[in-house]
């Protein structure tokens, strides 16, 4: 019996494909383009390099492109010390033919975090809660992952693909930051990823990275947001003043969770185009993409984890009318979550006679 099931098991393997023997077999060109979300963070970047040294191993040549800026002074640095080449898709306008073939990681179309550009979108690899609005030649989508360069890295090891210490750095960094060194969204997969990378890595390097995360100026976002706080319950309403870099927000929104008194974090920065907004949530009940996209629906869009989501609000009219759309989306959030509470305004009125 045992023997039987051996051979079987054996005979399985053989027939088997791996998922990434699956994705190679929708690639029909010998150049590809990677892309990344927007503004794209360390496992948006992560999981595009790290798919770019697969395929290199199968001898598909590709290019990583984004939109937006890479403005993190940590993410930067990724980029300088990994050696990664990062293209700003309006720089490969004139470049891009609708029959190319393009990879999305860490994003999926139709989410508000990514621009749709010229070229067939035929493959989606990432962990971000399923779109099913769009068909793919190939998905591998686990929103039960942290990281998507968790997914990456899984390629790696199922294939018997060999990893350098590149690649095992900046994976490695990119599940640590994404999964907030293992404390938020985090799954079985990404610790054995870590695990099984552990001795490929340049911890130094990983140190540098994560003890070099601002610069002096986001100081004043911080400064903002702190000063323009408030708390309605558990909730936190901060602005980090405006035209703040996306990645900047987010960081905002991580600190502001960090309070004792607040569970549910909303950080805002007015744009010349709208508003954009970063939610975290350390509650189990109140799934920040959720919330978001209940909150900002019919006004703008909003999704993401459940511990950490984002949206935007198109808007270009007056900073007095910015005014009170702020405090619409605020009273928004607060409808969602406590559906029976009294109005934002008259909770702050109420707070300031006492
Ligand atoms: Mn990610």
């Amino acid at each position: 019996m045992q023997s039987f099931r051996g051979v079987r098991t054996r005979k399985e393997k053989k027939t088997v494909m791996t998922k990434f023997e699956e994705l190679l077999k929708e690639i029909h060109r010998e150049h590809v383009y990677i892309q990344t979300h927007n503004f794209p963070d360390p496992d948006a970047i992560a999981s595009a390099y790290g798919l770019q040294r697969l395929l290199e191993t199968k001898g598909i040549r590709s290019t990583i492109c984004y939109k937006g800026r890479i403005d993190r002074y940590s993410t930067g640095k990724l980029l300088e010390q990994m050696e990664i080449e990062l293209h700003n898709i309006e720089d490969l306008a004139s470049v891009l033919s609708d029959e190319d073939e393009v990879i999305l990681v860490d994003a999926q179309k139709g989410n508000s975090n990514i621009i749709d550009i010229t070229g067939d979108e035929i493959i989606c690899i990432d962990h971000h809660p399923m779109n099913e609005l769009y068909e793919y030649r190939f998905t591998d989508i686990r929103p039960e992952f942290g990281a998507c360069a968790t997914i990456i890295a899984q390629y790696f090891f199922e294939n018997d693909i060999p990893m350098d210490e590149k690649i095992a750095t900046t994976l490695t960094y990119g599940i640590r930051i994404d999964t907030n060194n293992l404390s938020r969204g985090v799954a079985k997969a990404d610790l054995e990823m870590l695990y099984r990378m552990f001795d490929l890595c340049d911890y130094q390097t990983i140190h540098v990275l994560e003890n070099s995360i601002l610069c002096f100026e986001d100081l004043v976002a911080y400064s903002s947001a702190i000063s323009s706080i408030e708390v309605y319950e558990n909730i936190s309403f901060a602005d980090t003043g405006a035209n703040c870099p996306e990645a900047l927000i987010a960081s905002v929104s991580d600190f502001m969770l960090a309070l004792v008194e607040v569970s549910f974090s909303v950080v805002y920065s007015r744009r010349c185009d709208g508003i954009k907004l970063s939610v975290r949530s350390e509650r189990a009940d109140l799934d920040a993409g959720v919330i978001i996209g209940t909150a900002l629906e019919g006004i703008g869009n909003g999704g993401g984890h459940a511990a950490m989501a984002g949206g935007f609000v198109p808007f270009t009219g007056s900073d007095g009318e910015a005014v009170v759309l702020l405090d619409e989306i605020k009273e928004r959030f607060i409808n969602v979550i406590y559906p029976d509470k009294i109005k934002l305004t008259e909770y702050f009125k109420n707070k300031s006679n006492t």
